[in-house]
């Protein structure tokens, strides 16, 4: 754009926010001289063009809520401009001009990732939500609270909430619009924040109101909990990030289709799409309606002779889920794209084909770490158009993370996260925060596939699991069959990151990297898996477990990153039945010079790499069991104990 298209543009957002602004000001005003009952006026599109049950859930929402004005998002060009505009205003949000249109978000720090504690999922029957632990052991396998406790807790922060705020309406598609594998959702939330994330994040706007018609949605509400009235503006509103941290709740009532969110701004706390809709309640309608809503990135894979193979795979949260979907292979003739880092929706076909489509439109990725040597496509990815939150920022208007490497020029300064200037390391505290991210369009991801928003999906070949595992696990193996590719998923560890609360190095369960996720009891997730074998109609795919993080004496065993596309092109090899497999202990592993390490710089230890500890399998097994019998109990599908009991006779005979 022209240096003066770019000023008229500029200059008519700033008459039309303007404009709306003062509107805004004066809506409560008009609106109740209009009608008592009504304290809101709607500021931006047409309230009369929603359908009946959209527009009623507004209005109600409006009357407990309390906004001053209500926007309803036409996802447009011109409501962007103004949203940016509004943020900038209100100091929520900085550009960053050494990029095109991207900008930079420091949240209150007391509002930084998802509050695993404060999530709930709200059913009439409590054990619809959570297994049947063992008397006495917390279940940490979701929080259940009953419909009764959940009103109170509901109705103890809502009412009031928006006063003095505008309520947005966020109509939004997860998966392409019209898709017969996507779902729609209405968020109602005081955040312009949210907005411009969920503009990123998802399709929105009133190509998804066209598409509804007069259909079914789910019902999103989010607050960041701070109204401004008379007694509230005493307050101090650290860093222009509204939020209500005492207060935080992030419920999922999945018998009304709600989710209801209170008190957080932050990324899964808030972006109900996300983590809420597309995994939680996600997951609960995928088990009613026969397909799966999964944690799981989907890449493609060519490889020399020009075969094209998509794959599913489930990490843990923040376990490099987003470098691997975006990977640089350095198999010579191997390529990579990504169809999504992050979610999987995935359906049988009427030809028992398993597919998969992306049901999110951006990526909400972790920045520190990220660089040009782990994730050179995310780096391409996020130059434009992207939101970053709790970053750091550079004098030069661009921003940095630890992990970065790149070198700032001496006469470039650094301002931490926390508004620290002349940041240096040797301050001894990081530059950004450790879940500082990225909200940046898939579309501008240099690799996206070609097929990334065809509406049947990508048929998936293999499904791979994996989690950082400093010691026994082998790189790679093969589940012997599909229940054995449940049980891998269900056994699930992984040393935990830094995305939840929970932090430091421990190795801890995370089944199908679904633990905070999971929208229904884990033991009939694991029933609902099982059950596809069931159908003869369904092609099982293959499933693969693989650990990039195993140790040795100096440091780890497999270097990771690009040099991963030899486990891809193996995985790849048996899915077209190569017989480039010897049956272990704990599935079939690799024969002796299967994997391709052809130009492989470093020199890697394969016998360390595949060894498998008789002491540690056995320490494994009898771990597993008393994590089944204390978190899952007498939910526990009868075939995952016998695949427990056959591991521990093969551990206990073969090795
Ligand atoms: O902390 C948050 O709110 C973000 S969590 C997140 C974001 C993007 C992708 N995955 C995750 C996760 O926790 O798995
Ligand atoms: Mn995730």
């Amino acid at each position: 754009m022209g240096v003066d298209n770019k000023t008229t543009l500029l200059q008519s957002t700033e008459m039309f926010a303007s404009h709306y602004l003062k509107e805004a000001a004066s809506s409560a005003k008009y609106a109740s001289k209009i009608d008592p009952q009504r304290r809101y006026d709607i500021l931006y599109g047409n309230i009369n063009r929603l359908p009946s049950r959209v527009r009623y859930f507004v209005e109600e929402n409006a009357k407990v809520c309390q906004p001053d004005a209500v926007h309803i998002c036409d996802g447009s060009e011109k409501e962007r401009e103004l949203l940016y505009y509004i943020l900038q205003r209100d100091g929520t949000i900085r550009p960053l001009p050494k990029y095109e249109n991207c900008w930079l978000a420091n949240t209150d720090p007391a509002d930084v990732a998802r509050v695993e504690s404060r999530t709930f999922i709200s059913t009439h029957e409590k054990y619809d939500t959570v297994p049947h632990t063992k008397e006495g052991v917390k279940g940490t396998l979701a929080n259940w609270m009953s419909p009764e406790d959940m009103e109170t807790a509901l109705d103890a922060r809502f009412p009031g909430c928006m006063k003095g705020r505008t309520m947005y309406v966020i109509p939004f598609s997860m998966g392409p619009v019209g898709s017969p594998l996507s779902k729609i959702g209405i968020q109602l939330t005081d955040s312009a924040y949210v907005v411009a994330s969920m503009g990123v994040m998802t399709r929105m706007g009133s190509k998804v109101i066209d598409t509804l018609k007069d259909g079914e949605f789910i019902k999103c509400l989010h607050s960041v909990g701070r109204p401004i009235t008379s007694a509230s503006s005493a307050e101090v509103v650290k860093n222009s990030w509204p939020c209500n941290p005492k207060e935080t709740i992030v419920a999922h009532l999945p018998e009304r289709n709600e989710i209801c969110s209170f008190g957080s701004g932050y990324g899964g706390n808030s972006l109900l799409g996300k983590k809420c809709f597309a995994l939680r309640i996600g997951s609960i309608l995928a088990r009613r309606e026969g397909w799966f809503a999964e944690h799981m990135l989907i890449m493609g894979v060519e490889n020399p002779k020009g075969e094209k193979k998509y794959f599913a795979a489930a990490f843990p949260s923040a376990c490099g889920k987003t470098n691997l979907a975006m990977m640089e292979p350095t198999l010579p003739g191997y390529k990579v794209t990504c169809v999504g880092d992050d979610i999987a929706w995935m359906r049988f076909d009427k030809n028992g084909q398993l597919r998969a489509i992306n049901p999110e439109a951006g990526f909400f990725g972790v920045a520190p770490g990220t660089s040009m040597k782990t994730n050179p496509n995310a780096m391409r990815t996020i130059e434009k158009n992207t939101i970053f939150t709790n970053v750091a920022s550079t004098s030069d208007g661009g921003v940095y993370w630890e992990g970065m490497e790149e070198e700032l020029p001496d006469n470039v300064s650094t301002t931490s996260w926390l508004g620290v200037h002349d940041w240096h390391k040797s301050m001894g505290k990081p530059a950004a925060h450790p879940n500082s991210r990225f909200c940046t369009p898939a579309s501008q991801c240099p690799i996206i596939d070609d097929q990334w928003e065809s509406p049947e999906g990508v048929p998936i070949e293999g499904i791979i699991f994996g989690g950082r595992r400093p010691e026994g696990v082998p790189l790679i193996y093969e589940a012997f069959d599909w229940q054995h590719g449940v049980f891998l998923g269900a056994a699930l560890k992984s040393e935990a990151t830094a995305a939840a609360e929970h932090k430091g190095k421990v190795v801890m369960h995370d089944p199908f990297a679904m633990r905070p996720f999971f929208g229904y009891n884990f033991g009939h997730y694991l029933d609902h898996w099982l059950s596809f074998q069931e159908n003869p109609k369904c092609k099982l795919p293959k499933v693969f477990h693989v650990n990039w993080f195993r140790k040795g004496s100096s440091g780890f065993l497999w270097p990771g990153f690009g040099e991963n596309s030899r486990v891809l092109d193996w995985i790849f090899r048996r899915v077209n039945g190569e017989d480039c497999a010897v049956k272990s202990a704990v599935g079939y592993i690799p024969k002796e010079g299967s994997i391709d390490l052809s130009g492989l710089k470093e020199d890697v230890n394969m016998n360390e790499l595949f060894n498998l500890p008789k002491d540690f399998w056995q320490m494994e097994v009898k771990e597993l069991g008393k994590y089944f019998e204390e978190q899952v109990g007498e939910d526990l599908p009868p075939k995952i104990q016998q695949e427990l009991k056959k591991l521990e006779q093969r551990v206990n005979t073969e090795l």
